[in-house]
């Protein structure tokens, strides 16, 4: 069993690509500590250890960093090798899940709920209907792919 300081995630509230790094980490039973980085004034250990795009979630683990969630969530897949597993052992069905990870990432970003808060009126109507309809992509391609039940959110009958 990992001590808990070994396993540090630099994240920020609210952040879904930091909240999945914490279910990640929660489903596996992997101890962890965390700490909240303040995005209008990043902490030097987030630069230390994510230089490149000085963004969260950082993972630090033994002392060493990874950054960037996807590969987060790659890496903790890896690390920790026993069930539940992330991805898939098929390498078909692993391709799928990428693909919608990937779709989400890109056609999902949190800048179209912004859209819609700080839009109004007609505007306001389109982009929620543009946003219903890439989630409703999403929600029916992964339903499709991977045969499962209904998920929580039904944006369109
Ligand atoms: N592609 C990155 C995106 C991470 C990201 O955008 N993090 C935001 C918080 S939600 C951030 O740190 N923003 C600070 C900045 O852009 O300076 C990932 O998947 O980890």
């Amino acid at each position: 069993m990992e001590k808990r300081t070994d396993v540090l995630l630099l994240g920020t509230f609210g952040s879904g690509f930091c909240i999945r790094i914490e279910l990640a980490l929660k489903l596996k039973g992997i101890p962890y500590k965390y700490d909240e980085e303040n995005l209008t004034n990043k902490s030097e250990l987030l630069l230390h250890h994510n230089p490149v795009h000085k963004k969260v979630p950082a993972l630090v683990h033994n002392g060493r960093a990874i950054a960037e969630s996807l590969v987060i969530l790659e890496y903790i897949d890896e690390q920790w090798d026993h069930t539940p597993k992330l991805l898939p052992e098929d390498p078909y069905k692993r391709a799928k899940l990428r693909f919608w990870i990937s779709y989400f990432d890109q056609k999902v970003p949190m800048s179209s709920i912004y859209n819609i808060i700080l839009s109004k009126g007609k505007e306001q109507e389109e982009a929620i209907e543009g946003f219903c309809e890439l989630v409703w992509v999403f929600e029916e391609g992964v339903k499709r792919d991977f045969q499962a039940g209904s998920l929580p959110l039904t944006v369109r009958p």
